[in-house]
């Protein structure tokens, strides 16, 4: 049992508890002791489970952020597999229902509305009643409110049963350090778009050389995190995880190893790609290897499958028929950025905003994980719900920083802010302010919904400004939950390049914003990028590597990225628009 599945119920529970109350009452309270939990829960090093196998309840309560009440719904999970508080309010609603109050643009409020005015209480039924006009007749709902109802159910339908590549990461990691341990096992790759780095995964797709495969099968489809067998043979089986994604296994021979892992990795279009170049050469290249005739010749490593059709090996993250094979037969291809060129991190919360860590904590943190420097960007006052800060207390900030770095050693604190970049493009600090800061970060955190050239406008205004060193989350998306803004992304890319100003990668697992597709664009504009965690919690520092995921996906390489440059130089860099 995963930290993150012990989160999602409280998550859940919190949620059911806000439907419940929504008129009011003091669920309300509970409802972010719940939240809060969840969060920290997921931030935690140590496995929960095992804290509680090793000292019971006792151990649990001393858990940061974890009390009585929460512990023994922890034991209850992990004694009994269930939490009775969360089956018998989940009975209070219709089945459908819950999932329908996750569609974007809907609240609690409104599903409880549509609950009792229509007996609407189904995402499908919810889709049918808008197609029909129905929820137009109610009174006092905007044309607006529907348009963004509308929005949601579109988004809904294209994240259709595909999850980020943090969750599939958090299970491949769980499923193959279990899998490791068997003795038959020889090697273990995870293909598919996971191993492509790619933002949302459908499946996952674990390819698998043993020298027996029936302990491995029957080892796989009894793993923790299965829910569901779907089926099992003697080389292949399929199971449904514990967050209903799918996950594949196969069991091939030492011999087809590479060419089953590059079929695996895809994409399909590169692996046609790859396939028609060997039939010029009168090869056939398939799961099993590359033949001539009917003769195997090739088929242990990607590299040997890769020189059969006369390329040097490709990196997963560029197997997307997009030029990449183009770029290998012309000694073109980039030497990608890695995580470990990555020095420090430029943008993350501490509890002066909405971070859950101090100051210090991050550092310690940062320094763990070698890096030479950090900066620390809280948030401005106008981004209220996120802790925002007046200009006095962000000064003070400043100073805790400067005591704080005369007693570190081998990592430096930057002084940095994310300013809130306001609708008329106006910063919510004035230069007397952000010229404090070493690292600015300017952003969008409200009035998303304006037309394209009124928030490239913006945009474009916040980046004129000399103290603006990074546009961070340049479109604003939040992947199966909020489209990106309007914006005219060309126009803020040559602008970058302008101005002067870094673009940021934002390696928040849910953001990865830039994409891989604008990345791209942006470095073939000449453009630097920065990859930040714009982290919440010392824990997500780590989330640095979906960010390089994205880069390389993106074909950066390292000196593309600003925070792959030793601290002397990146100061340059920061100061060289002032
Ligand atoms: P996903 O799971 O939707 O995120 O994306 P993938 O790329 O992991 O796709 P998946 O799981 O359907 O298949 C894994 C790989 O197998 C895929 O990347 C390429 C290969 N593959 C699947 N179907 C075909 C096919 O019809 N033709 C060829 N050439 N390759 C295929
Ligand atoms: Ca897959
Ligand atoms: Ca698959
Ligand atoms: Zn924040």
């Amino acid at each position: 049992m995963e930290n993150s599945e012990f989160a999602k119920i409280f998550r859940e529970i919190a949620q059911l508890l806000e439907l419940r109350s929504a008129g009011g009452g003091e669920d309300r309270f509970k409802v972010r002791a719940y939240r809060k939990a969840a969060q920290n829960i997921e931030d935690l090093a140590d496995d929960l489970k095992t804290v509680y196998q090793k000292g019971g309840l006792k151990a649990l309560e001393e858990v940061p952020g974890i009390g009585a009440g929460l512990a023994a719904h922890i034991a209850e999970l992990i004694k009994t597999g269930r939490v009775k508080k969360y089956e018998s309010l989940l009975k209070q609603f219709p089945p459908g229902f819950i999932e329908m109050t996750r569609v974007p643009g809907i609240g609690p409020k409104t599903a409880l509305l549509f609950l009792k005015k229509f007996k609407i209480a189904s995402v499908a039924k919810l889709r049918q009643a808008v197609a029909r006009g129905l929820i137009k007749d109610l009174p006092g709902f905007k044309e607006k409110k529907l348009e963004n109802i509308r929005q949601g159910l579109a988004l809904k339908e294209k994240a259709k049963g595909r999850f980020l590549l943090s969750e599939a990461d958090q299970y491949i990691r769980a499923i193959v350090s279990q899998l490791e341990k068997l003795p038959e096992i020889e090697r273990i790759l995870p293909a598919g778009s996971y191993r492509r780095g790619q933002e949302t995964v459908g499946d996952i797709d674990l390819l698998v050389t043993a020298g027996n495969a029936g302990p491995v099968m029957k080892a796989f489809t009894s793993l923790p995190q299965v829910k569901r067998i779907l089926s099992r043979g003697p080389t292949r089986a399929s199971v449904i995880l514990k967050n209903n994604m799918q996950a594949d296994l196969r069991v091939v021979g030492p011999k087809e190893f590479g060419s089953a892992a590059h079929y695996f990795t895809g994409n399909k279009q590169h692996n046609i790609m790859v396939r028609e170049m060997a039939i010029k050469k009168g090869l056939k290249i398939s799961e099993y290897g590359v033949f001539r005739k009917n003769k195997w010749l090739a088929g242990r490593t990607e590299a040997e499958v890769f020189r059969s059709v006369g390329l040097p090996f490709i990196p997963p993250e560029l197997r997307t028929g997009g030029g990449e094979l183009a770029a290998a037969r012309n000694g073109r291809l980039p030497r990608l950025v890695e995580l470990s060129d990555i020095r420090g991190d430029l943008q993350m919360h501490s509890d002066h905003s909405d971070g859950g860590n101090t100051i210090a904590e991050l550092a310690g943190a940062a320094k763990q994980l070698g890096y030479e420097y950090i900066a620390v960007t809280d948030h401005t006052r106008s981004a209220r719900v996120a802790g925002g800060q007046t200009e006095k207390e962000f000064l003070k900030e400043l100073e805790e920083i400067d005591r704080l770095n005369a007693g570190l050693k081998g990592l430096r604190v930057l002084k940095g802010v994310e300013i809130d970049i306001l609708p008329d493009g106006t910063l919510d600090y004035p230069n007397e302010v952000l010229k404090e800061a070493e690292v600015v970060i300017a952003a969008v955190h409200s009035g998303f919904k304006m037309p394209k050239e009124k928030m490239t406008r913006r945009l474009l205004k916040a980046m004129e400004n000399k103290y603006v060193n990074i546009l961070s989350h340049p479109t604003g998306r939040l992947i199966g939950r909020r489209d990106p803004y309007r914006v005219a992304i060309e126009d803020i890319i040559k602008a970058a390049k302008a101005t002067g100003t870094y673009l940021e990668i934002n390696a928040y697992p849910e953001r990865l914003d830039l994409s891989d597709v604008h990345c791209r664009q942006a470095k073939e504009a000449g453009v630097l990028m920065a990859i930040d965690t714009d982290s919440h919690a010392a824990l997500q520092l780590a989330n640095m590597k979906y960010g390089v995921l994205t880069a390389r996906r993106g074909w950066l390489e390292k000196k593309d990225i600003i925070n792959t440059l030793p601290l002397g130089q990146l100061l340059i860099k920061l100061k060289a628009k002032r």
